[in-house]
């Protein structure tokens, strides 16, 4: 027997491992003809607090296996995130696969970006041959959501819901179907596979245990730190106009450093979660806040750290107008007068990319 919320098979034995449930309240809940919930699912839904379970499971090697059975996989990405939701690794798993793209969360994007736009921002970077394939959504606002299951049943009666952890999987198929998983800001909330049926349509979806990343600022941070962070509403933005040498930071572990040399000083928006600091300083004082400010002052991290506990990389870029500097898990860099070179220090793995810009410079 599975627990309903996250998929993991239901044991007696192990409160530390996936599943658990005490057998008294298991036996009651059967008698009641409750629905049967793991400790840690009941724990995330009642309380909202994450119960670390021992799981070391990579869900991407197994997708293999499970994608036999299907015809049609539906692709969660996160708009937030693009670069490291859309990943080259998954498409390569999913080739021969009719995939249908779904876009989430765009209700974080200032309310001055269209859908349309979004729409054609993302026809540039995935390539697929039917347009209409690329499906616009917000799982959070139940937007384009309808559109999303008339669009599957043309298609098939059942889909494989795949993509990376925290994308909102689980939330989408709470919104489509008639039973509910365990949704949280905690990345690998679902534990196995579940079986769903569309509430109004003769389509069965099934959600999977997301796949882990390691190049997101989120994957640095402690679980109820990536609750904090995990963007809530519309995004914030701030607009810097540096003069001089100077930095400005985004949270603690991203740093940007300004280098220009033409005669028009550079400006920028930065957009990340509201609860991530921005701060702009003199480039000398950059390197002291950094060694002795790190998770109080510049979140996150959210609790006080060291500069030592990362290991940190540089990376340098010329930017331009209409250009972005992505990055992963944490927000991006939009520009609006350019050209400029910035150093960028993140911690080592944490994934940078330059790309068009998702908010166009004139909103
Ligand atoms: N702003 C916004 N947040 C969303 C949306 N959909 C999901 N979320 C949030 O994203 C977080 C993760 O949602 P889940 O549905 O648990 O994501 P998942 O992909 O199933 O995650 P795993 O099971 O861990 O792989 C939760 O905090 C959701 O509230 C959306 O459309 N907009
Ligand atoms: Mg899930």
């Amino acid at each position: 027997m599975k627990c309903s919320g996250c998929g993991a098979n239901i044991q007696f034995e192990d409160p530390r491992k996936p599943g658990y449930i005490p057998r008294e309240v298991f036996e009651k809940r059967v008698e009641e003809g409750k629905e049967i919930l793991c400790q840690r699912c009941f724990k995330i839904k009642h309380y909202g607090k994450l119960e670390p379970v021992e799981y070391n499971w990579d869900f991407k090697n197994q997708l293999k296996s499970y994608l036999g059975g299907f015809e049609v996989v539906l692709w969660v990405i996160d708009i937030f995130d693009f670069e490291s939701t859309y990943r080259e690794d998954i498409a390569n798993i999913l080739k021969g696969k009719k995939i249908v793209y779904v876009i989430n969360k765009i209700d974080l994007l200032p309310k001055a970006v269209t859908v349309k736009e979004v729409k054609e921002w993302v026809k540039r970077r995935i390539r697929t041959t039917n347009p209409e394939d690329i499906r616009v959504v917000s799982a959070e606002k139940n937007y384009g959501l309808r559109s999303l299951v008339k669009h599957l049943i043309k298609l098939t009666d059942k889909v494989l819901v795949i993509g990376v952890t925290n994308v909102g999987k689980s939330s989408l198929l709470n919104k489509i179907c008639t039973h509910e998983n365990t949704i949280s800001p905690f990345p690998g909330t679902t534990l196995g596979i579940l079986r769903r049926k569309a509430r109004d349509a003769n389509l069965y979806l099934y959600d999977t245990p997301g796949i882990m990343t390691k190049d997101r600022i989120l994957d640095l941070l402690d679980p109820d730190c990536q609750k904090r962070i995990l963007p809530r509403g519309e995004l914030s933005r701030r607009t810097f106009k540096p003069r001089g040498e100077r930095t400005v930071f985004m949270g603690g572990l991203c740093r940007f450093d300004i280098k220009y040399e033409t005669e028009l000083s550079p400006i920028f928006l930065l957009f990340s979660s509201k609860e991530v600091v921005f701060h702009e300083t003199k480039r000398k004082r950059a390197d002291e806040l950094m060694k002795n400010r790190l998770g109080d002052f510049l979140k996150p991290p959210c609790n006080k750290s060291r500069y030592e506990d990362f290991k940190w990389k540089k990376e340098t870029f010329i930017l331009k107008e209409g250009e972005e500097l992505a990055v992963a898990g944490l927000g991006w860099l939009s520009v609006r007068r350019g050209p400029f070179i910035v150093e960028v220090t993140v911690p080592e793995n944490v994934k940078l990319a330059v790309r068009e810009a998702l908010v166009n410079p004139k909103r």
